[in-house]
Order: structure tokens, then sequence, then C-alpha cells
């Protein structure tokens, strides 16, 4: 926990940089960007549903900016309960990272925090509270950052994915520890003994004893949601026939990976979690949670309107944008696919290569995260710790190069998220290569998957699996330099 004296500390360093920037003449006009942490309606499945949301005052969800400017933000927290918001990707200093206990403190109601730090690339990032469960809640939005990838003549649209529930995300996660469903291999899980589970209507129907097939989907949703709609009542956007489209997509569900169907239309894929990549051009993407990809679309010049669908992994289940082309007419979609997809794969990761990779370097030090728990109990842990504020954080120095070598010994898929650096993929199960760089990478069933980055931001920063419900059992821990 941060002490009183170190929050002062920090408190102090934002406001001398905030003096800082105004002694600059560019940045006296420039007011900082307010952005509001609030209570808002949404409609899903045609029932009213209370939710989050961070926006400005203007309305618009999120932050827009552009590179080489600095993120000065207001965030000011207009709900009834603390709240904090991580800037997800970005590399600010560690006391305005965001993870509440780690970072600083949460925000009382009616309280306000400055932020204040130069960005230093472009790309598709978000922004999401860390605070208990309020990203269940949607508690969420886009923070894009323009670049010379941005040309004039392509349209953004943004596709943000989430899950959701009418259950409250504590009675979910409290459902979830006291079920006793249990999935086989990596723990110790005694008898599947799933019955009790079932008929709530709140969690997965338990996981069958197939040896070699993942645990997906721990929490079953009453919708998947695209822009916050359901395809029942789909977001649709005006293109121009024969345009073309930079089509940014962020997962920011608490639980779901989906498999992006662009349908007909090929797609070229050109940067994962902000960072450029040698393009890959495919109809289907795989986007683990809290993942992004930027993916550019030539619009056919017929009139027509073209499905964007993300299927959940491993069930036929889908939400999705449509994106119309003059007149075209809109059929109605349904809400499941006519088959399951399947779990996600590396299959792309493993042939993603980094435009801009890390210099070629050894490391200087490496440490080994075994993903660990168990269903049963839902506990989940590193290395077979659970985090509390007790655990000591992993040491590095400043100027290392230093590797994480994640090992799932478990039967579910985690994402794992490392904060305020970007890290490139280096190995999948022993093979080296220079893969794509990210801020979060997916680490399936018995996969052994290696993240090299440089220690170039000190502090003391969050590491953990991005699943919601995970990271609140304990899959987390921290690093820590000076
Ligand atoms: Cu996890």
């Amino acid at each position: 926990m941060l002490s009183r004296r170190a929050f002062l500390v920090s408190a102090a360093a934002a406001s001398a940089a905030t003096t800082l920037a105004r002694a600059q003449p560019n940045a006296e006009q420039a007011p900082p960007t307010v952005l509001r942490i609030e209570r808002r309606s949404i409609e899903v499945n045609g029932k009213p549903a209370s939710v989050l949301g961070v926006r400005q005052p203007d309305g618009t969800f999120g932050i827009r900016t552009e590179v080489g400017e600095r993120f000065r933000v207001r965030l000011e927290n207009r709900i009834e309960e603390p709240s904090l918001i991580h800037w997800h990707g970005l590399t600010p200093p560690w006391q305005q990272d965001g993870v509440p206990g780690v970072s600083g403190p949460p925000i009382p109601p009616g309280g306000s925090a400055d932020y204040d730090f130069p960005l230093r690339f472009g790309g598709t990032f978000w922004m999401h509270s860390h605070q208990g469960f309020q990203e269940q809640l949607l508690l969420a939005a886009p923070l894009i950052i323009r670049d010379q990838r941005d040309r004039p003549d392509q349209q953004e649209v943004i596709m943000m994915l989430a899950d959701f529930s009418f259950t409250p995300p504590e009675q979910i996660f409290a459902e979830l520890k006291k079920g006793t469903m249990s999935s086989m291999g990596g723990a110790s899980s005694g008898t599947p003994a799933s019955a009790g589970m079932k008929g709530t209507g709140t969690m997965a129907p338990g996981m069958a004893m197939n040896a070699g097939k993942p645990d997906l989907n721990d929490v079953t949703y009453d919708a998947f949601l695209a822009n916050d709609r359901t395809l029942g009542d789909p977001d649709v956007v005006k293109v121009e026939p024969g345009g073309r489209v930079l089509l940014r997509i962020i997962n920011s569900s608490s639980m779901s990976a989906f498999h992006v169907d662009l349908g007909a239309l090929d797609g070229e894929l050109i940067a994962v979690d902000g960072f450029p990549i040698a393009p890959v051009v495919a109809r289907r993407f795989p986007i683990a949670v809290a993942q992004r990809l930027d993916i550019r679309l030539a619009i056919p010049r017929a009139p027509a309107a073209h499905l964007v669908l993300a299927v959940l992994e491993g069930e036929n289940k889908q939400t999705g944008i449509i994106l119309r082309a003059a007149d075209a007419p809109i059929a109605r979609i349904s809400d499941t696919a006519s088959m399951a997809y399947p779990a996600l794969t590396l299959d792309l990761e493993s042939r993603l290569r980094a435009a801009s990779p890390l210099k070629p370097r050894k490391a200087d030090r490496t440490h080994i995260l075994n993903l660990t728990g168990t269903m049963a109990g839902y506990r989940w842990s590193l290395n077979n710790v659970s985090w509390t504020k007790d655990v000591p954080p992993l040491a590095i120095a400043q100027g290392e190069r230093v590797e994480l070598i994640f090992v799932n010994q478990t039967p579910m898929p985690h994402p794992m998220h490392l904060h305020g650096h970007e890290f490139q993929v280096v190995e999948i199960d022993g093979k080296r290569f220079a893969g794509a760089v990210r801020d979060t990478v997916l680490v399936p069933p018995g996969r052994r998957v290696v993240v090299a980055f440089d220690a170039n931001n000190p502090g003391l920063w969050s590491l953990h699996c991005h699943l919601l419900y995970h990271l609140e059992a304990g899959m987390f821990t921290t690093l820590r330099y000076v």
C-alpha cells in the first residue's frame, strides 16, 4: 500500500509537472481534458441496465489525442463509491498508473485527480477502472492516440467489446468462489460436483473432465456488447463505398475472448495493442481480454451492409457492428452463430512480427511466472501465491533487459498484462522469434510464452491476469525498481 506520505510526494510531483507545463508557451492555453466517472443507463436485451462510464463533459467516451502531446487529464469521480482509472498500455510515471493500493489511493466520491505525462507512442489503447469489479459494470472507454499511421483518407471506426450480466459482479464472484465446479488438470482439484451450480443461470454448466480441452468462460453472461449494443439493436456505422476504414477493436470484456469475423471482407491487421506489426491479411482474428486489433479494410464499391462480428471462443454467441455502405438494407442478425467457434490459439501470435522490434539483447534477468490455481474455491495465483499487499515485488533493476517466462499450469487460458512497459513476445514453447510488441499476451493451457522488456520506467508496477475474477482472486503480483 502506498503511504500517505508517498501520496503527498507524488501529488507534489504532479503539481510540479503542471507548473513546468505552464511555463511552456504552447501548453499555457490548453486546459486539461476533463474525464468524469459517471453512472449511466443503457438498454440490454430490451431491459434497462444501470452501468458506469468515463466521459468528457460533452459526452465523448474516453479520449482521442495525438502522439507527442502530453496526456493532461483531470479525472473526476462522480459516482457514489471510490474509483480509479488505469490507462491501459500507456507508460506514465508509476504514481499515475491508476491501480488502487499499488500506484496510489482511489479517488473518493466527489474527488478528482490530475494526470500529466508525455505520450511516447501512438495507437489503440483504452482506459478502465482497476477498482473492485467496476470494470464489469462497463467502466471503460477508448484511449486513441493518433500518429502517422492515421491517414486522412481513412475513416476510423471503433468497436469496443464487452461482456454483460444483469447479476451484480460481487454476486458472480461469490458464486464462483462458492462453486465446486472442478477443472481437470493443473491444480489438485477434486471430484467435479457442478450440479449445485447449474440452474443458477449465472455460471457455466461446469467443466467436463475432458483431458486436453481447455476450460473456457467461467461466467455465463446475459449479453455480449459491441459499442454498448447487442446484435438485436446494433451500432450501424455509415461508410463510403470504395472507401478505406481503420477498424480499432478493443476487447474491454471482463472475462471473454472472441474471434473477430469479417465475413467476406479481407482485413489487413497492422497493429496489436497499438504497436505496428508486419501486416497480416485474413478474415478472422483472435482477440483475448484487454487486447486491441487495428485492422484496415477496403470497403467494396457496391452498396452493402458489412458485418463485423465477434464470436465468443468455445461457443456460438456473438456480437458485432454493421458497416453500412450507401443505403444498403440491413437484415436482422442473430446473436448466435451457426456453429461454435474454437478456443483461441497462439497460431496467429506465433506468426506476428514486430515492425519495430526491441534491439536484440541477452536478458540480464529472468523471472519465471507459473500461472497456477484451481476452479475449486476459485483460487488463482502466480507461482502458487495468491496476491496480498504483503507479497514482495519481483526485483529488477533500471536499465536491464528483463524476460518474463509465463508457464500456464492450469486448464484455463490467461491473458497476462504488464503495466507501464511495452513488451515483445520472444518465445513460444521453446521457439525463439521476434514477435509482436504489445502489452497483453494470451497464455493458453499448458503453453509457455516468454516476453522481453526494457526496464526503463522505474516504479512499482502491476503484473496480472486480465480476467477480472482471476485478478480479484489473486492472479496478480508487482515488480519494483528504482
Ligand atoms: Cu487468469
